[in-house]
């Protein structure tokens, strides 16, 4: 799997200036950003990208675990903060302050009642070793305007899409997308990009897939695990292309994500030792683009907010219904759909849902 660099020069967001903040979400700790890089040609001329810039605080890790089970300290050039120690069990290993950097750079009291004490915590950066990286961002640039409208804070609204709907205005607003629109899932089918994350490769055109981590996750919390199998057969576009033949196709995508879960990243299942029940597969309805995938989450991240009611379907329940010869087509699916989104100027023109 590709190692992320922790070069502190990537370059990649070298002149991007601010805009405007499109959504937050505090409780996420994450933002989507506007922003821009003005690019000089060589004959001088300027020309200005547009780039979404999306930032997500990331969690603690198994490391910064590992490194709280010896005494906590904080660094003595924290300044006027004041430093409080947790209570340790008694077991805990305990390394010598100087054979490691303290967990914590400052500690600052907020707050204390009976039991009760609040702080903020600044982590310790090592020049050495930067540690864990404090935030996960995805650059989308340049930027279309439907990126911006996607991430964007908008109103939502629950959409009933009966079969009359998506034969007459979905299925022909899917079909006119230009192949370019998905490029870089036919890079990743093609092992023209990320070739070096792929977890679990069946080439066969018909029923194959590959398996990747998904691009929203650090690669490395096990806990919060987001991997996603993408099908090799082109005509599949979401889960009402999805038939009782391709049962055979989904149940090896969720007996595959299983198992690399659990030998790649040791998630265990049901039982200790055995990968059963490890992981959560559902498809989205409507997902962000129309090539069939699968979103694979540790069984344990159920914070997830793209796993939410009427967009995450279960993978099991969708075989489920394709045993029990239920017609994809002939469902009425639910979903909430923002009003700047594509597919609400399609299902509703006029801007309004009574039409
Ligand atoms: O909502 P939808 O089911 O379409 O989800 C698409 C998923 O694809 C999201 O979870 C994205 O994070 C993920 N994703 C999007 N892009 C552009 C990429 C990418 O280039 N590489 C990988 N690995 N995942 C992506």
């Amino acid at each position: 799997m590709a190692s992320a660099s922790s070069s502190t020069s990537s370059g990649v967001l070298d002149g991007f200036k601010l805009i405007r903040i499109l959504d937050q979400d505090p409780k996420h700790k994450s933002a989507n950003l506007l922003g821009e890089f003005t690019c000089t040609a060589q004959d001088g001329s300027t020309s200005v990208d547009q780039a979404v810039l999306i930032l997500e605080k990331t969690h603690f890790s198994e490391q910064f675990y590992s490194r709280l089970e010896a005494p906590t300290r904080a660094s003595t050039s924290g300044g006027e903060r004041t430093t409080k120690a947790p209570k340790l069990d008694a077991d805990a290993a305990v390394l010598d302050g100087a054979e490691r950097d303290a967990v914590f750079a400052a500690v600052s009291d907020l707050g204390q009642n009976d039991v009760y004490t609040w702080l903020l915590a600044w982590l310790q950066h090592s020049a050495s070793d930067p540690g864990d990286a404090d935030v996960k961002m995805t650059l989308i640039r340049p930027a279309t305007q439907t990126h911006i409208d996607k991430y964007s804070a908008q109103r939502r609204v629950m959409v009933y899409e009966t079969p009359e709907m998506y034969a007459r205005k979905v299925q022909p607003w899917i079909a006119s997308f230009p192949p370019s629109r998905i490029q870089w899932v036919y890079n990743i089918l093609e092992h023209k990009k990320e070739a070096d994350s792929i977890l679990f490769e069946d080439p066969d055109p018909e029923t194959g897939f590959i398996i990747v981590p998904d691009l929203k996750w650090d690669q490395k919390t096990t806990s919060s695990l987001y991997i996603q199998a993408i099908v090799h057969n082109r005509q599949l576009t979401s889960l009402r292309d999805l038939t009782k033949d391709h049962i055979g196709m989904l149940q090896n995508i969720k007996d595959q994500a299983s198992k690399v879960a659990f030998e790649k990243f040791s998630l265990a299942g049901v039982q200790e030792g055995k990968p059963d029940g490890n992981v959560r597969c559902f498809l989205h309805y409507h997902p962000s683009y129309y090539h069939l995938h699968v979103h694979i989450l540790a069984a344990s991240f159920t914070s997830h907010p793209g796993a939410v009611v009427g967009q995450a379907h279960l993978l099991d329940d969708v075989m489920d219904l394709l045993r029990l010869g239920v017609d994809m087509k002939q469902r009425t699916l639910g979903y909430s759909l923002g009003t700047n989104s594509k597919l609400w100027s399609v299902l509703y023109p006029d801007g309004d849902s009574s039409t």
